[in-house]
Protein backbone atom coordinates (compact mmCIF):
# COMPACT_ATOMS: atom_id res chain seq x y z
CA UNK A 1 0.00 0.00 0.00
CA UNK A 2 0.87 3.75 0.26
CA UNK A 3 1.95 5.62 3.34
CA UNK A 4 0.08 8.42 5.41
CA UNK A 5 3.84 10.20 6.19
CA UNK A 6 4.52 13.23 8.95
CA UNK A 7 7.75 15.38 9.10
CA UNK A 8 7.80 16.78 12.84
CA UNK A 9 9.67 20.30 13.18
CA UNK A 10 9.15 20.67 9.33
CA UNK A 11 10.14 24.08 9.00
CA UNK A 12 13.67 23.75 10.63
CA UNK A 13 17.14 22.83 9.11
CA UNK A 14 16.72 19.55 9.15
CA UNK A 15 12.76 19.05 8.75
CA UNK A 16 13.14 21.31 5.55
CA UNK A 17 15.61 18.75 3.81
CA UNK A 18 13.00 16.21 5.28
CA UNK A 19 10.78 17.53 2.79
CA UNK A 20 12.95 17.58 -0.36
CA UNK A 21 14.03 13.59 -0.21
CA UNK A 22 10.22 12.78 0.33
CA UNK A 23 10.05 14.47 -2.77
CA UNK A 24 12.28 12.88 -4.24
CA UNK A 25 12.23 10.09 -2.93
CA UNK A 26 10.39 6.40 -4.26
CA UNK A 27 8.55 5.21 -1.09
CA UNK A 28 4.86 5.40 -2.16
CA UNK A 29 3.05 8.17 -0.45
CA UNK A 30 -0.19 8.81 0.04
CA UNK A 31 -0.60 11.60 2.15
CA UNK A 32 1.76 14.18 3.91
CA UNK A 33 1.17 16.20 6.85
CA UNK A 34 3.74 18.96 8.26
CA UNK A 35 4.31 19.75 11.98
CA UNK A 36 5.96 22.29 13.84
CA UNK A 37 5.28 24.60 16.99
CA UNK A 38 2.54 26.75 17.19
CA UNK A 39 4.29 29.58 16.28
CA UNK A 40 4.75 28.12 12.76
CA UNK A 41 0.39 26.49 12.67
CA UNK A 42 -1.19 28.09 9.26
CA UNK A 43 1.85 28.71 7.51
CA UNK A 44 2.07 27.49 3.71
CA UNK A 45 4.47 24.40 2.78
CA UNK A 46 4.68 22.90 -0.79
CA UNK A 47 5.15 19.59 -1.74
CA UNK A 48 5.61 18.23 -4.95
CA UNK A 49 3.75 20.88 -6.16
CA UNK A 50 1.12 21.46 -3.59
CA UNK A 51 0.53 23.85 -1.17
CA UNK A 52 0.08 22.00 2.44
CA UNK A 53 -0.65 23.86 5.68
CA UNK A 54 1.84 23.90 8.70
CA UNK A 55 -0.20 21.93 11.54
CA UNK A 56 0.33 22.41 15.39
CA UNK A 57 2.14 19.06 16.39
CA UNK A 58 -0.28 17.42 19.35
CA UNK A 59 -0.62 13.62 20.52
CA UNK A 60 -3.89 13.28 18.21
CA UNK A 61 -1.07 14.30 15.05
CA UNK A 62 0.06 10.85 14.97
CA UNK A 63 -3.66 9.29 13.95
CA UNK A 64 -3.83 7.31 11.12
CA UNK A 65 -0.01 8.31 10.32
CA UNK A 66 1.97 5.36 9.28
CA UNK A 67 5.58 7.04 9.30
CA UNK A 68 6.56 10.20 11.06
CA UNK A 69 10.49 11.64 11.16
CA UNK A 70 10.50 13.56 13.60
CA UNK A 71 13.53 16.53 13.65
CA UNK A 72 12.55 19.28 16.33
CA UNK A 73 14.73 18.48 19.05
CA UNK A 74 15.20 15.83 21.66
CA UNK A 75 12.53 16.98 24.17
CA UNK A 76 9.81 16.84 21.73
CA UNK A 77 10.86 13.20 20.73
CA UNK A 78 10.81 12.40 24.38
CA UNK A 79 7.25 13.79 24.92
CA UNK A 80 5.70 12.73 21.13
CA UNK A 81 7.54 9.63 19.71
CA UNK A 82 5.88 7.08 22.18
CA UNK A 83 2.38 8.70 21.43
CA UNK A 84 2.95 8.56 18.01
CA UNK A 85 3.90 4.30 18.43
CA UNK A 86 0.73 4.03 20.90
CA UNK A 87 -1.11 5.73 17.70
CA UNK A 88 0.43 2.75 14.67
CA UNK A 89 2.76 4.74 13.78
CA UNK A 90 6.50 4.15 12.85
CA UNK A 91 9.13 6.57 14.00
CA UNK A 92 12.28 7.50 12.70
CA UNK A 93 14.12 9.87 14.91
CA UNK A 94 17.08 12.40 13.96
CA UNK A 95 17.61 13.51 17.78
CA UNK A 96 19.38 11.98 20.60
CA UNK A 97 16.45 11.30 22.68
CA UNK A 98 16.94 7.07 22.09
CA UNK A 99 20.01 6.77 20.38
CA UNK A 100 21.56 4.47 22.99
CA UNK A 101 18.63 2.31 24.31
CA UNK A 102 19.46 -1.33 23.96
CA UNK A 103 15.73 -2.21 22.04
CA UNK A 104 16.02 0.42 19.78
CA UNK A 105 18.08 0.31 16.27
CA UNK A 106 20.46 2.77 15.47
CA UNK A 107 21.12 2.55 11.62
CA UNK A 108 23.05 3.58 8.80
CA UNK A 109 21.44 1.57 6.12
CA UNK A 110 24.71 1.23 4.35
CA UNK A 111 26.19 -0.68 7.87
CA UNK A 112 23.67 -1.96 9.60
CA UNK A 113 20.01 -2.53 7.85
CA UNK A 114 19.51 -5.69 9.69
CA UNK A 115 19.09 -3.95 12.75
CA UNK A 116 15.79 -2.63 11.24
CA UNK A 117 14.15 -6.29 12.10
CA UNK A 118 14.33 -5.38 15.73
CA UNK A 119 12.80 -2.25 15.95
CA UNK A 120 9.13 -1.76 18.00
CA UNK A 121 8.46 1.38 16.33
CA UNK A 122 11.04 3.77 17.03
CA UNK A 123 13.79 3.66 15.14
CA UNK A 124 17.29 6.12 15.91
CA UNK A 125 19.06 7.88 13.31
CA UNK A 126 23.05 8.53 14.66
CA UNK A 127 24.38 12.06 15.03
CA UNK A 128 25.44 13.30 11.65
CA UNK A 129 29.48 13.22 11.99
CA UNK A 130 28.69 9.80 13.55
CA UNK A 131 26.92 8.94 10.41
CA UNK A 132 29.60 10.09 7.81
CA UNK A 133 32.49 8.90 9.49
CA UNK A 134 30.60 5.13 9.52
CA UNK A 135 29.94 4.70 6.17
CA UNK A 136 33.41 5.82 5.35
CA UNK A 137 35.03 3.13 7.81
CA UNK A 138 32.42 0.10 7.75
CA UNK A 139 33.84 -1.35 4.35
CA UNK A 140 37.19 -0.89 6.02
CA UNK A 141 36.55 -3.01 8.74
CA UNK A 142 34.54 -5.76 6.84
CA UNK A 143 37.62 -6.49 4.46
CA UNK A 144 41.01 -5.32 7.31
CA UNK A 145 38.79 -5.31 10.93
CA UNK A 146 39.17 -1.81 12.89
CA UNK A 147 41.23 -1.05 16.36
CA UNK A 148 41.02 2.04 16.58
CA UNK A 149 39.94 5.27 15.38
CA UNK A 150 40.87 8.76 16.47
CA UNK A 151 39.03 11.71 14.60
CA UNK A 152 38.94 15.72 14.52
CA UNK A 153 35.74 16.91 12.86
CA UNK A 154 35.29 20.77 11.25
CA UNK A 155 31.67 21.14 11.78
CA UNK A 156 28.99 23.23 9.90
CA UNK A 157 26.67 25.52 11.53
CA UNK A 158 24.10 24.35 9.96
CA UNK A 159 24.00 21.16 12.43
CA UNK A 160 22.71 23.57 15.27
CA UNK A 161 19.90 24.57 13.42
CA UNK A 162 18.11 27.51 11.85
CA UNK A 163 18.72 30.14 14.66
CA UNK A 164 22.55 29.44 14.41
CA UNK A 165 22.26 29.41 11.00
CA UNK A 166 21.03 33.46 11.00
CA UNK A 167 23.56 33.91 13.79
CA UNK A 168 26.27 33.26 12.01
CA UNK A 169 24.90 35.14 8.67
CA UNK A 170 24.27 38.24 11.01
CA UNK A 171 27.77 38.14 12.88
CA UNK A 172 29.58 37.59 9.40
CA UNK A 173 28.08 40.88 8.16
CA UNK A 174 28.20 43.03 11.34
CA UNK A 175 32.38 41.46 11.60
CA UNK A 176 32.45 42.85 8.03
CA UNK A 177 31.48 46.16 8.29
CA UNK A 178 34.13 46.18 11.09
CA UNK A 179 32.12 46.02 14.13
CA UNK A 180 34.55 44.93 16.34
CA UNK A 181 32.29 42.97 19.24
CA UNK A 182 29.44 41.21 18.11
CA UNK A 183 26.87 39.60 19.82
CA UNK A 184 26.46 35.66 20.10
CA UNK A 185 23.68 33.93 22.62
CA UNK A 186 23.76 30.90 20.98
CA UNK A 187 26.90 28.82 19.87
CA UNK A 188 28.39 27.25 20.91
CA UNK A 189 25.58 25.24 22.54
CA UNK A 190 22.29 27.05 23.34
CA UNK A 191 22.01 24.83 26.35
CA UNK A 192 25.20 26.27 28.29
CA UNK A 193 25.76 29.58 29.99
CA UNK A 194 28.55 31.36 27.81
CA UNK A 195 27.98 31.99 24.07
CA UNK A 196 30.64 33.16 22.10
CA UNK A 197 31.19 34.21 17.95
CA UNK A 198 31.50 31.80 15.67
CA UNK A 199 32.60 33.82 12.71
CA UNK A 200 36.31 33.77 11.88
CA UNK A 201 36.51 31.30 14.52
CA UNK A 202 36.45 28.16 15.55
CA UNK A 203 34.94 26.61 18.60
CA UNK A 204 35.96 23.66 20.41
CA UNK A 205 32.93 22.95 21.58
CA UNK A 206 29.28 21.12 20.12
CA UNK A 207 26.91 20.05 22.80
CA UNK A 208 27.88 20.49 26.63
CA UNK A 209 30.95 19.27 28.28
CA UNK A 210 30.64 15.74 29.70
CA UNK A 211 32.70 13.33 31.45
CA UNK A 212 36.53 13.44 30.97
CA UNK A 213 36.39 16.97 29.74
CA UNK A 214 34.53 15.16 26.52
CA UNK A 215 31.62 17.16 25.04
CA UNK A 216 28.42 15.09 24.33
CA UNK A 217 29.28 15.76 20.51
CA UNK A 218 32.53 13.88 21.63
CA UNK A 219 30.72 11.33 23.14
CA UNK A 220 27.91 10.50 20.66
CA UNK A 221 30.57 9.58 18.19
CA UNK A 222 32.45 7.06 20.62
CA UNK A 223 28.76 5.32 21.90
CA UNK A 224 27.31 5.54 18.70
CA UNK A 225 30.26 3.76 16.40
CA UNK A 226 30.08 0.82 19.32
CA UNK A 227 26.69 0.46 19.13
CA UNK A 228 26.26 0.73 15.02
CA UNK A 229 29.29 -1.09 14.33
CA UNK A 230 28.13 -3.74 16.83
CA UNK A 231 31.89 -3.96 18.41
CA UNK A 232 32.39 -2.50 22.26
CA UNK A 233 35.95 -3.15 21.33
CA UNK A 234 37.30 -0.30 18.74
CA UNK A 235 39.31 2.20 20.62
CA UNK A 236 37.49 5.88 19.21
CA UNK A 237 38.25 9.34 20.53
CA UNK A 238 36.56 12.50 18.91
CA UNK A 239 37.59 16.14 19.14
CA UNK A 240 34.24 17.65 17.86
CA UNK A 241 35.08 21.61 16.10
CA UNK A 242 32.62 23.84 15.41
CA UNK A 243 33.75 26.28 11.68
CA UNK A 244 32.27 28.96 10.50
CA UNK A 245 30.64 27.13 7.27
CA UNK A 246 27.16 26.89 6.41
CA UNK A 247 26.76 23.20 5.70
CA UNK A 248 28.87 20.17 4.71
CA UNK A 249 31.12 18.50 8.45
CA UNK A 250 34.31 17.46 7.12
CA UNK A 251 36.67 15.15 9.57
CA UNK A 252 39.71 14.61 9.72
CA UNK A 253 39.93 10.49 10.92
CA UNK A 254 42.93 8.40 11.78
CA UNK A 255 42.38 4.79 11.62
CA UNK A 256 44.40 1.87 13.14
CA UNK A 257 43.27 -1.50 11.01
CA UNK A 258 43.60 -4.95 12.20
CA UNK A 259 45.74 -6.48 9.38
CA UNK A 260 49.16 -5.89 8.03
CA UNK A 261 50.98 -5.12 4.44
CA UNK A 262 48.01 -3.22 3.52
CA UNK A 263 48.59 0.22 1.36
CA UNK A 264 46.50 3.25 0.84
CA UNK A 265 45.76 1.80 -3.28
CA UNK A 266 44.20 -1.28 -1.49
CA UNK A 267 42.29 1.18 0.84
CA UNK A 268 41.11 3.46 -1.82
CA UNK A 269 39.75 0.35 -3.74
CA UNK A 270 37.71 -1.02 -1.46
CA UNK A 271 36.24 2.52 -0.89
CA UNK A 272 35.32 3.45 -4.61
CA UNK A 273 33.70 0.15 -5.29
CA UNK A 274 31.38 0.65 -1.84
CA UNK A 275 27.76 2.34 -1.52
CA UNK A 276 27.22 5.79 -0.51
CA UNK A 277 31.18 6.44 -1.03
CA UNK A 278 32.35 8.33 -3.39
CA UNK A 279 36.70 8.70 -3.53
CA UNK A 280 37.97 12.23 -4.51
CA UNK A 281 41.46 11.56 -3.84
CA UNK A 282 44.21 12.96 -6.90
CA UNK A 283 46.74 14.99 -5.03
CA UNK A 284 48.33 15.70 -8.12
CA UNK A 285 45.16 17.09 -9.65
CA UNK A 286 44.60 18.63 -6.32
CA UNK A 287 41.39 16.82 -5.84
CA UNK A 288 39.89 15.90 -2.78
CA UNK A 289 36.51 16.42 -0.75
CA UNK A 290 35.53 19.80 0.53
CA UNK A 291 32.35 21.17 2.46
CA UNK A 292 31.19 23.22 -0.40
CA UNK A 293 30.99 20.37 -2.83
CA UNK A 294 29.50 18.22 -0.58
CA UNK A 295 26.04 20.17 -0.62
CA UNK A 296 23.06 18.94 -2.11
CA UNK A 297 24.47 14.92 -2.55
CA UNK A 298 23.87 12.13 -0.22
CA UNK A 299 26.85 10.91 -0.77
CA UNK A 300 29.77 10.55 1.43
CA UNK A 301 32.72 11.98 0.19
CA UNK A 302 36.93 10.23 0.92
CA UNK A 303 40.04 11.27 0.01
CA UNK A 304 43.49 12.37 1.15
CA UNK A 305 44.02 8.46 2.14
CA UNK A 306 47.24 7.99 3.19
CA UNK A 307 49.51 5.64 5.39
CA UNK A 308 50.54 6.98 9.05
CA UNK A 309 54.39 7.70 8.83
CA UNK A 310 54.78 5.65 11.97
CA UNK A 311 52.36 3.07 12.57
CA UNK A 312 52.35 0.36 9.29
CA UNK A 313 48.78 -0.35 10.57
CA UNK A 314 47.72 3.39 10.54
CA UNK A 315 46.01 5.35 8.12
CA UNK A 316 44.93 9.04 7.68
CA UNK A 317 41.38 9.91 5.54
CA UNK A 318 39.31 13.28 4.97
CA UNK A 319 35.78 12.23 5.13
CA UNK A 320 33.17 14.83 3.93
CA UNK A 321 29.36 15.12 3.81
CA UNK A 322 26.60 17.46 3.77
CA UNK A 323 25.29 16.88 7.49
CA UNK A 324 21.79 17.54 6.89
CA UNK A 325 21.14 14.91 4.50
CA UNK A 326 23.29 11.89 5.12
CA UNK A 327 23.82 13.03 8.43
CA UNK A 328 19.83 13.88 9.08
CA UNK A 329 16.99 13.75 6.25
CA UNK A 330 18.68 11.74 3.35
CA UNK A 331 19.52 9.01 6.50
CA UNK A 332 15.98 9.09 7.61
CA UNK A 333 14.40 9.11 4.43
CA UNK A 334 16.73 6.44 3.61
CA UNK A 335 15.58 4.28 6.54
CA UNK A 336 12.45 4.73 5.90
CA UNK A 337 12.74 3.28 2.11
CA UNK A 338 14.51 0.21 3.55
CA UNK A 339 11.89 -0.12 6.12
CA UNK A 340 9.27 -0.54 3.08
CA UNK A 341 11.54 -2.70 1.06
CA UNK A 342 11.81 -4.91 4.25
CA UNK A 343 7.89 -5.37 5.08
CA UNK A 344 8.51 -3.67 8.24
CA UNK A 345 6.10 -0.47 8.62
CA UNK A 346 4.73 -1.86 11.14
CA UNK A 347 4.92 -1.08 14.90
CA UNK A 348 4.33 -4.72 16.43
CA UNK A 349 6.81 -7.30 15.46
P1 LIG B 1 8.95 26.18 14.59
O1 LIG B 1 9.59 26.70 13.35
O2 LIG B 1 7.47 26.30 14.57
O3 LIG B 1 9.58 26.72 15.84
P2 LIG B 1 15.87 23.85 13.94
O4 LIG B 1 16.51 22.55 14.34
O5 LIG B 1 16.27 24.33 12.60
O6 LIG B 1 16.01 24.87 15.00
O7 LIG B 1 14.30 23.53 13.83
C1 LIG B 1 13.54 23.08 14.91
C2 LIG B 1 12.20 22.56 14.43
O8 LIG B 1 11.48 22.07 15.57
C3 LIG B 1 11.32 23.62 13.81
O9 LIG B 1 10.55 23.05 12.79
C4 LIG B 1 10.45 24.04 14.97
O10 LIG B 1 9.20 24.58 14.59
C5 LIG B 1 10.22 22.71 15.64
N1 LIG B 1 9.79 22.89 17.03
C6 LIG B 1 10.40 23.58 17.99
N2 LIG B 1 9.67 23.55 19.13
C7 LIG B 1 8.55 22.83 18.87
C8 LIG B 1 7.39 22.45 19.58
N3 LIG B 1 7.23 22.81 20.87
N4 LIG B 1 6.44 21.71 18.96
C9 LIG B 1 6.60 21.36 17.68
N5 LIG B 1 7.67 21.69 16.93
C10 LIG B 1 8.64 22.41 17.51
C1 LIG C 1 25.82 19.43 15.23
N1 LIG C 1 25.91 17.02 15.24
O1 LIG C 1 26.45 19.46 14.16
C2 LIG C 1 25.20 18.16 15.73
C3 LIG C 1 23.77 18.20 15.34
O2 LIG C 1 22.64 14.70 18.30
O3 LIG C 1 21.29 15.04 16.64
C4 LIG C 1 22.99 16.95 15.69
C5 LIG C 1 22.78 16.76 17.15
C6 LIG C 1 22.19 15.41 17.38
O4 LIG C 1 25.62 20.41 15.93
Amino acid sequence: GKYSVAIVGATGAVGTKMKEMLENSSLPIESIKFLASKRSAGKEISFKGVTYLIEELVNDSFEGVDIALFSAGGSISKQYANEAVRRGCVVIDNTSAFRMEKDIPLVVPEVNSEALKNHQGIIANPNCSTIQMMVALEPIRQAYGLDRIIVSTYQAVSGAGMSAINELKTQTSQMLAGETKVEANILPCSGDEKHYPLAFNALPQIDVFSEDDYTNEEWKMVNETKKIMEDDTIKVSATCVRIPVMTGHSESVYIEIKTDQVTPDDIKNILSQSEGIILEDEPKEQIYPQALTSVDKKEVFVGRVRRDLDVTTGFHLWVVSDNLLKGAAWNSVQIAERLHAMSLVRVNN
